[in-house]
């Protein structure tokens, strides 16, 4: 780490991070079934499609020999729900479970303890056809997806997450409707996110019914919110923004319940009928909060919110081709102390037993020069910087355990295609080749640094 010490011991995890629809490709192969992202590339709603994305489907051995010489502890990646269980709920796929326990052992060989989320956005079709996250039946279908999981993998895999950033499958998926399914309706996105959540506390459950000493912990994303001055109206805007983007996800998942100030201000704002959550049945709000092993962040900007701006959404469309100094090619402010001071802020206000840094990362667009070189100097400046905000967390006594970066490839950026690159191993999208990129080759050293 430049002229730094790192204050982090050697048994933090470092690793990378992945999801299956944004590398996987083999859409028609093993018997996969078709997800919202296959049929929301279908009608056109996507400039690109994760068809063949990465091509990992056929190229994982080579993945994992990256993994390997970059000497990580961990990989964070997600299932293919539709190849497990293509239909989300019938028979099980048995060659969706052999290409995954194949991937598993190979891991394991290397020295890589998968990390698994169940749920990367890409949820069934056949479930989105009898009503997706709107409808509670979900949460059921997902809970036995957690369970067949935990059964088939049980034996290679302990450390889980239940979902990937339900905000963004929730608000944007069904409130903004930039994302698959692409719904717009506020009803609809209150719903679908209490439906997630509770999935995520029966999820708790069902893998720790069949693999007691599973760690089990879910990946919420957060945007920090900065009031964009001291005027009273930006001040509200800020604390509102923080309601809608943040409060109500972590409040229910540690046992705080949906926090009522945003309750009274969907009312007043026509998202509610009434200032209470009708889908909300007794019982729910104690299966959300089912005690997890650690809480997955990810973390990639902090934001300046003044009035009109409390609850912008932030969809990963650039704003513009060349970002100006500061911003990563989404136009995301680059703002590591954001990270030092939220992870502060959850350990005072919830008390996490542990938390992982589950995804952090920069989209710069850094291509292979002459010599097949990719220099790209300003992702290392990116992750330094937000390796030593965690370092300056532990100093101060906020128990965060690891670190992943996303992504260990460049790969699909949903709706924004393979422009966006945020891999530290250049991907020739033509091809398939990967070229490690020199932020590839600086997270080794760190990683070995750290090991002393
Ligand atoms: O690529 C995404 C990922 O799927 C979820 N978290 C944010 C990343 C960058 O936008």
């Amino acid at each position: 780490m430049r002229d730094r010490k790192l204050s982090i011991p050697s048994d933090f995890t470092w690793g990378v991070a992945t999801s299956a629809y944004q590398i996987e490709g083999g859409r028609f192969e093993g018997g996969k079934g078709e997800s919202i992202w296959d049929r929301f590339a279908d009608e056109g709603r996507m400039p690109e499609s994760g068809d063949v994305a990465c091509d990992h489907y056929h190229r994982w051995p080579e993945d994992v020999a990256l993994m390997r010489e970059l000497g990580v502890d961990a990989y964070r990646m997600s299932l293919a729900w539709t190849r497990i269980l293509p239909d989300g709920v019938g028979p099980v796929n048995q060659a969706g479970v052999d290409f995954y326990r194949a991937l598993f052992e190979a891991l394991l060989d290397a020295g890589v303890t998968p990390w698994v989320t169940l749920y990367h956005w890409d949820l069934p079709q056949a479930l989105q056809d009898r009503g997706g996250w709107a409808s509670r039946e979900t949460a059921g279908a997902f809970s036995r997806y957690a369970e067949v999981a935990s059964d088939v993998f049980g034996d290679l895999v302990t450390n889980w997450i239940t979902h990937n950033e339900p905000w963004v499958a929730a608000v944007v998926g069904h409130i903004d409707g930039a994302f698959a399914p692409g719904i717009q309706d506020w009803g609809i996105g209150l719903r679908a996110a209490h439906h997630i959540l509770l999935s995520h506390g029966l999820a708790v459950e069902a893998i720790r019914a069949n693999q007691p000493d599973a760690k089990v912990g879910i990946a919420l994303d957060c945007r920090v919110s900065q009031a964009a001055s001291d005027a009273p109206e930006d001040v509200a805007a800020a604390r509102h923004f923080d309601g809608f983007r943040n409060r109500w996800f972590f409040d229910p998942v540690f046992g705080k319940g949906y926090p009522a100030d945003m309750i009274d201000a969907y009312h007043r704002r026509g998202r509610l009928e009434e200032p209470r959550l009708p889908f909300v049945v007794e019982g729910d709000l104690e299966t959300i909060a089912t005690p997890m092993d650690f809480l997955g962040l990810n973390y990639y900007a902090a934001l300046s919110i003044g009035a009109g701006n409390e609850e912008s959404g932030d969809t990963g469309v650039p704003e513009s081709s060349s970002p100006p100094p500061g911003y990563t090619d989404m136009g995301w402010p680059v703002t590591p102390q954001g990270l030092t001071e939220y992870v502060r802020h959850l350990d005072e206000t919830y008390g996490p037993a542990s938390i992982v840094i589950t995804e952090n990362g920069a989209a710069y667009s850094d291509a292979p020069d002459d010599e097949g070189r990719v220099g790209d100097a300003r992702r290392i400046d990116y992750l330094d910087a937000h390796v030593a905000a965690v370092a300056a967390a532990r100093d101060g006594g906020v128990p965060v355990d690891g670190y992943f970066a996303w992504s260990l490839l460049d790969n699909l950026e949903w709706t924004s295609g393979y422009g966006l690159r945020f891999g530290l191993v250049w991907v020739d999208h033509a091809t398939g080749e990967r070229i490690p990129k020199d932020s590839y080759f600086w997270y080794r050293d760190v990683i070995e640094a750290s090991r002393g």
